[in-house]
């Protein structure tokens, strides 16, 4: 038997200046709690209606704030449990008194994501869902978003829930194997029921295989901008992000320190970072910079690798390229607008995409602004918006582990392991993708998963 749940309440709306703000109220007292706060009002209050209340410091009686009071009886509510909300003015002050009050009248400060855990552990949504909820508060960018929508509305766990029944199936082909007398020929070949859990875990694998993407969803991607000094690396930086933020000056080495700023390209998220001009160099600050520069390449998505137009790269330039061999790199050819001298020849790496800009004339950019997103998010650019995206390393891990475990499933099988014995696998795969939902999970996950939440959520 779990402990009785207290009740909890919380400011549920953002801190700061607003016309409204909503205090929440969660669990078995909560209409009690909210009775001990008003008066001259008729309790309970009739269901999922807004009353005007005010409401009042249950030690001074000092009216407190003038409210909408809305009652959610359990089960028929965000948590499950009886629910209350008091939407009172916003601003900093209203609120906390409100919650003050709420508190001295027997409820408890919730902790952060104790609202939504307490929704998922009353089945009124999986662990999926509320992860979604976090993205929706949290996402900047509207691929996220988009992402998080279709997780509220249980597009993946649909996917998960499909793919659990598909395993399933296989442990019931494979009973029949165990039940059935040996004289008699099984009614599934072993060999048709491997080749079912192929199938099975080829779409695994396709889930699985949206995860780098759409983890870094929630991360942003990492543009680097590299090169020499004075190539107009800042200048891009600034019109990409759509403001002034880097200093740009026709002296090299302007740029010191590495700046960063998130932008979103096309609805993607990104993290832009601007670098101090890669060259040799005694001048301790700027040696700082370029190893800050160096860091930030180690772990880039992607890199915009700066020269001018009008020269040819220099050896330098070919060799840093070329070892950067790992990343994604667009060869950015730098002030477009002025003439080119002669013609260029010999291009660094194969492969690597080259677009001209000019900050001037604005040449190039737009360009640039739907490339990033193409080479980045190539999988879910190319997707149609309705396929499910695992978006959490947690997802991922469980996803690739079910895969895993079919394989083995499939391998074992080959090798001629009794039925039997190669069925563990399934059970194994079975649980893993429960785990995605949260069918069984234990506290430690939990408790990482909704302490990330904001309180009121
Ligand atoms: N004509 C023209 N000049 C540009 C363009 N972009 C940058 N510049 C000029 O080039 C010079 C250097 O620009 P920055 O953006 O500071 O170059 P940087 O690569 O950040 O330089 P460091 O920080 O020193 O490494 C400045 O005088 C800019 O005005 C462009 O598209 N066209
Ligand atoms: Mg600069």
């Amino acid at each position: 038997m779990l402990p009785q749940p207290d009740t909890i309440a919380a400011v549920a709306t953002a801190p700061g200046y607003g016309a409204l703000a909503t205090v929440r109220i969660s669990g078995p007292e909560a209409p009690q709690v909210l009775r001990r706060v008003t008066s001259g009002m008729d309790h309970p209050l009739p269901p999922r209606e807004a009353c005007l209340a005010e409401i009042r410091d249950p030690d001074s009686g000092e009216v407190v704030d003038q409210a909408l009071v809305i009652h959610f009886p359990s089960p028929a509510s965000y948590t499950g449990e009886h629910v209350v909300e008091v939407t009172g003015h916003g601003g900093v002050l209203s609120p906390a008194m409100v919650l003050e009050a709420v508190l001295k009248a027997g409820a408890r400060q919730a902790e952060p994501g104790e609202f939504t855990r307490r929704a998922y552990l009353n089945g009124k949504m999986d662990l999926v869902q509320a992860e979604a909820v976090l993205d929706l508060v949290e996402g900047r960018s509207r691929a996220l978003h988009r992402a998080a929508v279709h997780q509220l509305e249980r597009g993946l766990s649909h996917r998960i829930g499909q793919l659990r029944e598909q395993v399933i199936a296989l442990e019931a082909l494979l009973a029949h194997h165990l039940d059935f007398p040996e004289e008699d020929e099984p009614p599934t070949p072993l060999a048709t029921i491997g080749h079912q859990a192929e199938g099975v875990g080829v779409a695994l694998a396709r889930l699985g295989a949206t995860a780098p993407e759409g983890v870094l969803l929630r991360q942003g991607a990492l543009i680097v901008l590299a090169g020499a000094p004075n190539v107009g690396k800042s200048s891009l930086f600034n019109a990409l992000a759509g403001e002034d933020r880097a200093l740009v000056t026709e002296i090299p080495g302007t740029t010191r320190d590495a700046l960063e700023v998130e932008v979103s390209l096309g609805g993607y998220p990104f993290r832009l970072v601007d670098t101090a001009g890669l060259r040799e160099t005694d001048e301790v600050v700027e040696r700082l910079g370029i190893e800050v520069a160096e860091r930030y390449l180690r772990s880039a998505d992607v890199v915009l690798f700066c020269a001018e137009t009008a020269r040819e790269l220099t050896p330098e330039e070919g060799a840093f390229l070329a070892s950067l061999d790992e990343t994604p790199v667009v060869l950015v050819r730098t002030k477009g607008d002025r003439r080119t001298m002669g013609t260029r020849r010999g291009e660094a790496r194969e492969g690597v995409q080259e677009v001209t800009v000019s900050t001037v004339t604005g040449r190039g950019l737009e360009q640039l602004q739907k490339l990033l997103p193409a080479l980045v998010f190539q999988g879910l650019v190319q997707a149609a918006p309705s396929v499910p995206v695992l978006t959490r390393e947690r997802q991922a891990v469980a996803v690739r582990s079910a895969e895993a475990e079919v394989l083995a499933f499939i391998a074992a099988l080959r090798e001629g392991v009794p039925p039997e014995v190669a069925s563990a696998h399934l059970k194994g795969a079975v649980s893993a993708l429960e785990s995605v939902v949260g069918v069984v999970t234990g506290e430690d996950v939990l408790d990482h998963l909704f302490r990330s939440f904001c309180i009121g959520k």
